[in-house]
């Protein structure tokens, strides 16, 4: 027979799948529907090692629920807009466009030599003009709704890639996509209003997402409950947001951040030169400096604010710790149990006022070494004295000072709106114009898709390149008919992502984002990708499907039913793999050695998909030679090596018991074990071969149950070995096959006999026999036997299912 060969077999099957359709979702077929989705690439010009990582394992799942019975619908595309692609354009002088859909050419082939399920016949990439009017369809629709606005005020900006960035997409203070540390410049631009969700996106009741996934987005939206409390300063009240009502009393100073409003009118002619010097320090920072733990710097602005209770003058300090965008830009401090206010005070020589005591401790030294953050009573505040301090009486104290007009509840989210619009080419332009007499006019419906124009030149300086294009940007006003400006920004490239798995239902249709007719397939019963997405993308997602349901576009209030995340393959060096490191596995290279079967089983089984690890280029050895055996065992005639003393239910027991467990470790997604179980299952198989079960029932039963499990994992062989052995139609249209529950357990264990400790024999006994059954079977082994033989018996130990030990003397 000829050896396993899988370039003689891989290719030929992916075109017979493709000419037949196999793998085309057809809503009306049989089944319950199961929409799996993995998070489509950027199209970067190459499918790398982790694209294989992220994509193999839920293809195999996805094939393995639709052997299951389930009605599968497991769709890609390219999330084609993006710097990068106008990046590399600037470099070779080229149209963004142009570089975009060859690499989506030649990366659709790469999934395909994949050997994936997935059906193409729903593939688009979101800078496809028919997909980016929605784009633009829902950002009217939101600024309609008074989702989408217009603002002028600080925004983040990245010097490196010209452009605004959204909160989201700065990283400890830089930006995410290059590094390049964030500037603030004062800009008008438009947002999404996603702080309306702010709370629901709390509540992740109707989706199941990594413990790790909902803490971060948690973090990321930080709802803080407190309470806004108002001093008078010499430049009007001034409110500061605390989570500490109860410490009021301890207050004795305040501090604004430096870009507060009130910095000017409250600095003295005195402190004017130290208070300017500071602010423009503080400008040149960037906000990881700004948040780095260390010595405390500020200055006093000469002004004092007015207690509200005791009436006490409380300086007025500005100090970058105080960040100008969260609550109202400033604080009143509390040095006896704040750590920064403790550090400030010390630094700056302020008073530092005890008000919460640990039950039965002293009283607070007067120049204490570090401050109070637990528990206790309130001490040293008057009429509160005696209140426990903390959540317990939060709510009682802003109740009391509400009474006295002095505060009101407050709850704040560290959530920002999300800025939307980029100064950028390759994106979806904003679907409105500047007409001078009627203002901003948004797009009429059947005028859209505003289409990019061609030929722009896209050197990046600050303006978008669209206002480059004078021909583009002139047009006519909606409303009054006069002369009119397009709006030049083009959106977040993270919009597109937001409703795609929508798209996917519909494709062609052209009367909305997705036909509703179709609504029955969402929502995606598992979303699979990086854990880098875990704010940025899902968390859009989740808003952009909440708003959706307020249109009355569907009745999900969450895209994904369940969420899981893979890890990261890094290089063999244990880093990540970048092109600069050398460290870059390449999978095409892999799939021309080894063929896409392996590369796709090593993967599996080269870590636990969750957890990622380095590559091994020695490893992929053992899958490679697995399939061999596993093609030799099938179509191998000679069998070698002595006989085995397998029986029926030893392999029915192997069989079934690896069904079950393959079974159980697809459903909790544990894909390294369900390689291993097949191979160990291989093992068995070749033993059986040379055993007298070799042609029985139980033999044919076997070679079905097993190459019907290869299936979802090593999808070409498997169909090979299927098609060889002369069955019906594909192994992928097969059926999953029902585990024989009876066989799958065995209630006999093979255990060690030791006689002094050492072992001399084994039995073959049920896994509950009581203690006399056991050791008479265990006496009557002739190796045991022989060495008790005319010794006395001190003592016998059993271990149901584990050992059994007789101790002789003599
Ligand atoms: C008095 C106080 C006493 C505070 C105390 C804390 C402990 P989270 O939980 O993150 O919401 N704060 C308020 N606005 C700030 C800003 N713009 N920049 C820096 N710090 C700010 O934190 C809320 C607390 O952070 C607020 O409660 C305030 O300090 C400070 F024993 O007020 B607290
Ligand atoms: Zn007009």
């Amino acid at each position: 027979a000829e050896r396993y060969n899988p370039h003689a077999i891989e290719q030929k099957w992916q075109d017979v799948w493709a000419e037949d359709g196999l793998y085309t979702f057809d809503e009306n077929a049989a089944g319950e529907k199961f929409y799996a989705l993995t998070m489509f690439p950027y199209p970067s010009g190459n499918l790398h090692i982790g694209h294989w990582y992220a994509n193999v394992a839920p293809d195999a799942r996805a094939r393995w629920m639709r052997m299951r019975g389930y009605n599968v619908l497991f769709p890609m595309g390219f999330d084609a807009f993006g710097l990068p692609a106008e990046n590399a354009a600037i470099k070779n002088k080229a149209d963004p466009a142009v570089w975009t859909y060859k690499n989506i050419e030649h990366m659709t082939g790469q999934f395909r030599r994949m050997g994936t399920m997935i059906d193409w016949s729903r593939q688009f990439a979101t800078s496809d003009p028919e997909y980016y009017r929605w784009n633009q369809w829902f950002f009217i629709e939101f600024y309609k709704r008074g989702l989408a606005y217009k603002k002028g005020g600080l925004v983040n900006w990245c010097p490196k890639d010209q452009t605004v960035l959204a909160n989201e997409q700065v990283v400890n203070g830089a930006c995410e996509r290059c590094g390049t540390p964030v500037e603030r410049r004062n800009l008008n631009q438009w947002y999404l209003r996603i702080t309306d969700y702010a709370d629901e996106l709390l509540d992740f009741t109707h989706t199941d997402m990594p413990d790790k996934v909902r803490l971060m987005q948690t973090n990321w939206i930080g709802k803080s409950v407190g309470a806004e409390v108002t001093f008078d300063t010499p430049a009007g009240p001034e409110t500061v947001f605390t989570t500490r009502p109860d410490t009021l009393m301890g207050a004795t100073f305040m501090v604004l951040a430096p870009e507060h409003a009130k910095v000017k009118a409250l600095t003295t002619p005195e402190q004017r030169e130290a208070v300017e010097a500071y602010v423009t320090a503080a400008g040149r920072k960037t906000d990881v400096e700004r948040q780095q733990e260390g010595e405390k710097t500020g200055v006093w602005t000469g002004s004092y604010a007015t207690h509200p209770i005791t009436g006490d003058q409380l300086p007025i300090w500005i100090a970058d710790y105080v960040l100008v965008t969260y609550g109202t830009g400033s604080i009143m401090a509390v040095p006896a149990h704040d750590d920064r206010d403790f550090a400030f005070a010390k630094a700056f020589g302020l008073p530092i006022k005890e008000v919460i005591r640990a039950e039965g401790a002293a009283a607070m030294p007067a120049d204490p070494e570090e401050p109070y953050n637990g528990e206790g009573l309130i001490v040293n505040s008057g009429e509160f004295d005696g209140m426990a301090g903390g959540k317990a009486s939060i709510a009682q104290i802003i109740a009391k000072l509400e009474e006295k007009g002095i505060a009101k509840p407050k709850t704040t989210y560290r959530l920002r709106d999300w800025l939307f619009a980029r100064q950028r080419y390759w994106g979806t332009p904003v679907p409105f114009v500047h007409c001078e007499k009627c203002g901003m006019q948004p797009v009429p419906y059947d005028q859209l898709p505003v289409k990019l124009p061609e030929n722009v030149e896209f050197t990046p300086t600050g303006q978008s390149p669209l206002k480059l294009d004078k021909e583009w940007m002139a047009t006519t006003c909606p409303n009054c008919g006069g002369p009119a400006e397009r709006d030049t920004d083009t959106m977040d490239t993270f919009v597109d992502s937001s409703w795609y798995m929508y798209r996917y239902l519909s494709p062609d249709y052209h009367e909305g984002p997705f036909d509703p007719s179709k609504a029955a397939l969402l929502p995606v019963d598992l979303y699979t990708g990086g854990i880098e997405h875990a704010i940025l993308h899902l968390l859009y997602s989740r808003f952009w499907t909440k708003v959706m349901r307020d249109m009355g576009l569907t009745t999900q209030n969450e895209p994904f039913a369940k969420l899981r995340n893979q890890g990261m393959i890094l290089g063999e060096d244990n880093e990540k793999m970048s092109k600069s490191r050398g460290n870059v596995v390449d999978p095409d290279d892999l799939v021309r050695e080894y063929g896409a079967d392996t590369v796709r089983a090593f993967l599996m089984f080269i870590a636990p998909w969750e957890l990622g690890g380095p590559w091994d280029s020695q490893g992929i050895n053992g899958p490679s030679k697995w399939l061999g055996r596993v093609w030799n065992l099938f179509f191998d005639e000679k069998a070698t090596g002595p006989e085995e003393k397998l029986t029926e239910a030893d392999v029915r027991y192997a069989v079934h018991s690896t069904l079950k467990k393959v079974g159980d470790d697809f459903e909790r997604m544990s894909f390294n074990t369900i390689i291993s179980s097949l191979m160990e299952l291989t093992n068995t198989l070749v033993k059986a071969r040379r055993s007298p079960v070799y042609g029985t029932p139980t033999w044919e039963e076997s070679l079905n149950i097993f190459n019907l499990m290869l299936a979802p994992v090593v999808p070409h062989i498997a169909e090979e070995i299927w098609n060889q052995r002369g069955k019906e139609g594909s192994v992928h249209t097969a059926s999953w096959p029902q585990v024989d529950a009876a066989a799958a357990v065995r209630d006999t264990v093979t255990i060690g006999v030791q006689v002094n400790g050492k072992v001399r024999g084994e039995v073959n006994i049920s896994k509950t026999a009581p203690q006399a059954e056991a050791l008479s079977a265990a006496r009557a082994v002739p190796d045991v036997a022989r060495f008790i033989e005319g010794k006395e018996v001190v003592k016998e130990i059993y271990v149901a299912g584990r050992i059994i030990n007789i101790v002789v003397k003599g």
